[in-house]
């Protein structure tokens, strides 16, 4: 019917421009496949995608370097994501089984000697006044709900290293939750004892919240002034024992000597631990009898507080309540005095003039971000963060540029006698830190 319309000739031209039209098309469409399977868009490429792709793949191969980086970071920032985030089943613990911390052990001083006596080549004292020395603190096992907080117990656990090393103690830092049942505050006493019978060797345990950070890097603890004593807690004897209040001292930053007092010390603290019903019903015992504390379910601080004002006769003599220096010192009353302390003191004093420690007792860095307290408490905790981190900086020649600052600046030129240099506070060869051998 087209031919009577537009000739034979003309038809055929036609027919044989459809099949080369049809041949066109087939190349482009194998093109296309063939681009998209070098530059892989994936089941998620949309015809635009495509074409942005192809046109960036043809025209600059440079540019598509970045830009498949790009689209590859995305995925890889999810599974990132998916290791951080904790899909682990919380363990129920059975509440019809008595709660222990292990098995009982009654002759740990005369196994802790017998193993001295064997290991000459590892003393539980280094000098005659210096006990050899573990600081334990840690942090949870999974990622902080804030990455910021991360940050903060990565510069928490750099400050207590800077402060071991000065003074030759060792560190462990421990992640892992060793006894479900003893989850939050309680989880330091089943790591307490187990570092404690696996090492024989080590004479006072020295725990550290990770809240809690080094501001003087100088003081060196009076452990000869400890000789007689088993647990060593920054409070007062008249708080505690005269006023029963729960804040009489701290357990945030203590110090334990290794032998059978402290796991029986260990045993007695426990029982109010156990999460869920234990806890809970305890934490009402402590409130209705402890002075000033709010309801909330059984910590490990009133539960020591509580067990030395109804047993002081069995424990109280061995307790040593510090407050000569801030073996812990409250944030609260010291962050704002950095400065007044930089004017008119030095380092290694301790107390209330240069703390020991600086703790964050209240402050939730691994929490959630929110309120202006957790900003404020972050703030503060870098200015803490300085003013110790100034004390190790000065002995290399440099300090931050304010204690607000991560910048630092020079304090001295190098010079080419570099073990001339003296540093101001005598950090770099302490005498504390001096170990004299003998062959
Ligand atoms: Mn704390």
């Amino acid at each position: 019917m087209l031919e009577c319309c537009i000739g034979a000739r003309r038809m055929r031209q036609i027919q044989r421009a459809l099949r080369h039209g049809k041949v066109t098309l087939l190349c482009l469409f194998i093109t296309v496949l063939v681009l998209r399977g070098t530059i892989g868009a994936g089941k998620f490429g949309t015809p635009e995608q495509d074409f942005n792709e192809i046109r960036s793949h043809l025209s600059f191969s440079k540019r598509s370097q970045p830009h498949r980086v790009l689209v590859e970071a995305k995925p890889d920032s999810e599974k990132l994501q998916s290791l951080l985030i904790d899909n682990e089943p919380e363990e129920i613990p059975d509440p019809n089984k008595p709660y222990s911390l292990g098995p009982k052990i009654s002759d740990w001083d005369s196994q802790r000697a017998q193993w001295l006596e064997e290991n000459p080549s590892f003393p539980n004292f280094i000098t005659p006044n210096k006990p050899r020395v573990l600081l334990v603190t840690g942090s949870a096992p999974k990622a902080c709900e804030n990455p910021v907080g991360d940050h903060y117990l990565l510069k928490s656990i750099k400050n207590k290293i800077d402060y071991c090393r000065l003074h030759g103690i060792e560190i462990f830092y421990n992640m892992a939750l060793l006894d479900a049942e003893m989850a939050g505050f309680w989880a330091k006493l089943p790591l307490i004892r187990k570092l404690l019978l696996t090492h024989p060797e080590v004479e006072f345990l020295w725990w550290m919240d990770s809240d809690a950070m080094f501001t003087d890097m100088a003081f060196e603890v009076p452990w000869e002034r400890y000789k007689d004593h088993n647990l060593v807690m920054h409070g007062w004897n008249e708080m505690v024992y005269d006023q029963k209040n729960w804040i009489g001292l701290n357990t945030g930053s203590f110090l334990l000597r290794n032998g059978q007092w402290a796991l029986d010390l260990l045993d007695a603290w426990a029982p109010m631990g156990p999460k869920g019903k234990i806890r809970m019903d305890a934490g009402k015992l402590l409130t209705r009898t402890l002075r000033g504390r709010p309801e909330f379910e059984a910590d490990d601080q009133s539960a020591m507080v509580y067990l030395l004002i109804t047993q002081r006769e069995k424990w109280g003599d061995k307790v040593y309540l510090e407050s000569a220096y801030y073996l812990h010192g409250y944030w609260g009353i010291l962050v704002d005095r950095y400065e007044e302390m930089i004017e008119n003191y030095h380092p290694g004093l301790g107390d209330h003039r240069w703390p020991l420690v600086t703790h964050f007792v209240g402050c939730k860095p691994c929490g959630k971000f929110g309120d202006y307290s957790v900003e404020k408490c972050l703030k503060q905790m870098d200015r803490a963060f300085n003013f110790g981190d100034n004390q190790i900086l000065q002995m290399y020649g440099f300090m931050h540029k304010s204690l607000s600052s991560r910048a630092v600046r020079r304090i001295r030129n190098d010079t080419s006698d570099p073990l001339e240099v003296k540093d101001e506070l005598g950090l770099l060869h302490p005498e504390f830190k001096s170990v004299k051998v003998s062959f």
